[in-house]
């Protein structure tokens, strides 16, 4: 039983709040050590943070929430869905962006709703007799949220590593609400995963090395958003059409299929479900900025867009585009280039009526390029397509750079 009188007072008076804020999958658990913890620093061990090197450099502040907010004694875990319809078949020539990038930036919609709740809990909330402090968080601070929602009960972790509600599912983002009130704590439930490991099986890049974890050096969504420089070319053909972010080990997971209705605020935005890729190859900087407005793809800046873009043209791009990539292989930026050289080569691969304009794209590309990872990856796509036409570069392009 609760020594403090008015913490069930609190506890409905926050229920009260969150439904208002409109907050309805909410969880509260104790501000303490994170017992993950441990299992935190394995991870970084282990070297599955690849270049996430801010997960490093702040992994002693993860170890207790009260490092965020000493005074905090309780943590008020909320998810909000973003499982809209969707049509998500491959459609060659198109793009895929992740379901929780489509719509409106969620830590826009999160910390503005969570905002919302700190005001009416400071008027609603029974007196306590101190003054009510709070830190709203949504995905950038120092928290292990996942791990916090869990002991909470918002929901368990799945093998994926994502949080699941059950009834709600896991296309859920997280935000979490300190106080320095304490309320009464919900019940964590059980891990319910059981034989299953469909999310394992589905993970194109083998990220998921065993159940509950990620390197995330494979995964898709660290290569496409997080990873600033190459991509692999090894998991270059493994990235299929996503060009931000990646949905398949949520895809199928069972507990996804009859989830609730996601959140109003965060419906999809038509230009980001499908997009046309050799549009957003010729997008310029100020319509690339009106694109990314307020959605989460701002993490990210045009020449990794395009990057990624240039992969997924290799991967399902048409015969039709493959003129665009030609002209971009001569304007973009020397990352870019240097992705749109591999993708000209797996274009034609897949469709060798297309390989000797492939040839002489990659050809002209070479007798004006001057970068020397572009050059390489020129050389090495024009050594591919040598299977399919006589396209070996001559001595002159094999040498100096011009
Ligand atoms: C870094 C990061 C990434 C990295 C690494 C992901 C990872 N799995 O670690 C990359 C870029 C790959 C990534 C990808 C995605 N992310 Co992310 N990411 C984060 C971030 C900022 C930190 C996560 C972290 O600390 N990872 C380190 C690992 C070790 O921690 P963890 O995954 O939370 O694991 C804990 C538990 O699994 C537990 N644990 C470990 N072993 C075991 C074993 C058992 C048996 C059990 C029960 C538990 C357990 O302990 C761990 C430590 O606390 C969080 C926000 C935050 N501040 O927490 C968002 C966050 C996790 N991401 C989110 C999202 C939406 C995604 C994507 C779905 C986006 C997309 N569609 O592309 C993918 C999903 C990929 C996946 N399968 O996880 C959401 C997840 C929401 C949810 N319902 O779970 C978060 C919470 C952001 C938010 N505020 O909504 N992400
Ligand atoms: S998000 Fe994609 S790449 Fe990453 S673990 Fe899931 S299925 Fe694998
Ligand atoms: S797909 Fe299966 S194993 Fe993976 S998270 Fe969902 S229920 Fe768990």
């Amino acid at each position: 039983m609760s020594l403090d009188s008015g913490e069930a007072a609190r506890t409905d008076c926050l229920r009260a709040a969150c439904a208002q804020a409109g907050l309805s999958v909410v969880a509260v658990t104790a501000a303490s050590a994170v017992a993950d913890h441990a299992l935190y620093l394995a991870w970084l061990a282990a070297g599955y943070a690849g270049e996430l090197t801010y997960l490093h450099r702040d992994a002693a502040s993860r170890q207790d929430v009260r490092s965020l907010l000493p005074e905090a004694r309780s943590v008020v875990t909320v998810a909000l869905s973003y499982h809209h319809p969707f049509d998500d078949g491959q459609q060659p020539g198109h793009g895929k962006v992740a379901r929780y990038a489509r719509g409106r930036d969620y830590h826009l919609v999160l910390k503005a709703r969570l905002q919302a709740l700190v005001e009416r809990l400071a008027s609603d909330l029974p007196d306590s007799g101190q003054p009510l402090l709070s830190r709203v968080c949504v995905d950038t601070a120092p928290l292990l949220e996942r791990s916090v929602a869990a002991a909470a009960g918002l929901g368990f972790i799945g093998k994926n590593t994502l949080l699941i509600t059950p009834g709600v599912g896991s296309y859920t983002v997280l935000g979490e609400l300190l106080l320095s009130v304490t309320l009464t704590p919900s019940v964590a439930l059980a891990p319910r995963c059981g034989d299953c490991r469909l999310c394992l099986d589905a993970c194109p890049t083998g990220a998921l090395a065993a159940p509950f974890q990620l390197d995330a050096r494979r995964c898709i969504s660290y290569l496409t958003i997080e990873n600033s420089g190459e991509i692999p070319v090894p998991l270059r053909s493994k990235l299929g059409d996503w060009i931000f972010g990646c949905d398949l080990c949520q895809s199928v997971c069972p507990y996804n299929v009859r989830a609730q209705a996601g959140d109003a605020e965060l419906v999809p935005k038509a230009a980001l479900c499908s997009p046309e890729l050799t549009q957003l190859l010729t997008i310029g900087a100020a319509q690339y900025r009106q694109l990314v407005k307020r959605t989460a793809l701002r993490r990210i800046n045009r020449t990794s867009l395009l990057r990624n873009v240039a992969v997924a043209l290799g991967n399902v791009g048409t015969p039709e585009q493959l003129p665009l990539l030609g002209t971009a292989l001569l304007r973009e930026p020397a990352l870019v280039r240097q992705h749109l050289a591999w993708a000209v080569a797996e274009l034609s691969l897949r469709h060798p009526a297309c390989a000797s304009l492939a040839a002489q794209l990659l050809t002209q590309a070479l007798a004006v390029e001057t970068d020397e990872p572009v050059r390489a990856e020129l050389l090495s796509a024009l050594e591919r397509l040598s299977v399919l036409v006589d396209s070996g570069p001559g001595p002159e392009h094999r040498q100096a750079t011009p």
